[in-house]
């Protein structure tokens, strides 16, 4: 049984230096919230399964080169003959502002289908499936594929974790909340930024104040989320947020949702479960990236889960595993080994030898 099964749509990713319009050199890497979180928590020891497609191109085989590389099993990925390899442009504007442009529209990534992800779930049901909100934004045979692992999920017993990564470029607040509130009952560990929490919530659960209007959509969705500010120095109050957010955690585990972690940008990260709620401060950090941070918390997280360990100090790995994606370049490059972590906060000029 592995410990982790995801799938989801890992395109190559190229980063430039500057304005793209420009020109001049980029690094070519591969780019996908899910294998970013597969290729964390191998880093971290664990055994993790990524499935998806890629089209039968020089890029498809980048992509699961890489993932191979980093000792991620992708024995059930697809290759589809009929569809390129999605491709996403990285392009740094200001020190704190990239911009993400997709070319991904009809690749092999979005093509996934549910009868793929049942051969990938059933070869080896896994304890944690972990699912985003990207995959059911790519197409409706994805969105199909998503809700079957859910299903196949709850018949193997494996515990769901869903990160709402609400990606504005894909769909509307109204399109990802219609499919999110369905999901919500069968998921166990729900993590978002403050801004997405109210994607998940029942009714119109305040839209309003969904991401769309949100803090984080008004300074560049898209290029910068709150999940990838979690590791800047903290500013603000955490306190008056957290009584609003109790309230819509509560809803939540009304529903059955075991923990809601919540990422509140420089104010660090919260998990609310029915014994009440833990709270942890950002770990300031140089920021170099924060692409991929949202997801190296994650890979923390679930790798502290996994270990058994109690919600204080799932929240310590997640933060201190963000904070290294956020100072390092590229999606996953950054994450911490097992024996990395302790690294973070030592003293400018530290050598280790
Ligand atoms: O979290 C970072 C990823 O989201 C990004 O690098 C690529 O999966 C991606 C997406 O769809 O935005």
């Amino acid at each position: 049984r592995p410990d982790v099964f995801t799938f989801g749509e890992t395109m190559v990713a190229l980063r430039g230096s500057g304005p793209l319009k420009l020109g001049g050199t980029m690094n070519v890497s591969i780019a996908g919230a899910e294998s970013n979180v597969a290729i964390g928590l191998t880093r971290l020891g664990h055994d993790v399964r990524w499935s998806g497609a890629v089209g039968e191109d020089e890029a498809g085989q980048l992509v699961l080169r890489t993932l191979r590389a980093e000792g991620v099993d992708v024995s059930s990925a697809a290759t589809d003959p009929g569809a390129p390899t999605g491709l996403l442009l990285f392009e740094p504007r200001l020190p704190e502002v990239t911009r993400v442009h997709y070319y991904r529209t009809g690749s092999a990534g979005s093509r996934l289908t549910a009868d793929m992800i049942q051969r990938a779930f059933s070869a080896a049901p896994p304890r944690v499936l972990h699912l985003t909100g990207i995959t059911p934004s790519l197409s409706s045979t994805a969105r199909s594929a998503a809700r079957r692992a859910l299903q196949l999920a709850q018949e193997h017993g494996s515990l769901v974790c869903l990160d709402v990564n609400f990606r504005a470029r894909l769909w509307t607040a109204e399109e990802a909340a219609e499919v999110l509130r369905e999901w919500i009952p069968a998921v166990d560990v729900l993590i978002a930024s403050d801004d997405e929490l109210p994607l998940c919530l029942p009714g119109d659960g305040g839209l309003d104040g969904s991401a769309e209007g949100s803090e984080s959509s008004r300074r560049g969705k898209g290029t910068r989320t709150c999940a990838d500010a979690v590791n800047l120095p903290p500013q603000g109050d955490v306190g008056d947020p957290a009584v609003s957010l109790a309230t819509q955690a509560q809803l939540l585990l009304d529903q059955g949702v075991s923990e809601i972690v919540v990422k509140l940008g420089a104010a660090g990260a919260r998990v609310f479960t029915q014994s009440g709620s833990v709270h942890r401060p950002a770990k300031p950090v140089r920021a170099v990236d924060a692409v991929g941070a949202g997801d190296a918390f994650v890979a923390g997280y679930l790798s502290a889960l996994l270990d058994g360990e109690e919600p204080d100090v799932r929240l310590e790995r997640a933060i201190t595993s963000g904070a290294f994606a956020v100072a390092s370049r590229g999606d996953w490059e950054g994450a911490p080994t097992r024996s990395e972590l302790g690294m973070l906060g030592a003293p400018p000029g530290t050598v280790v030898r």
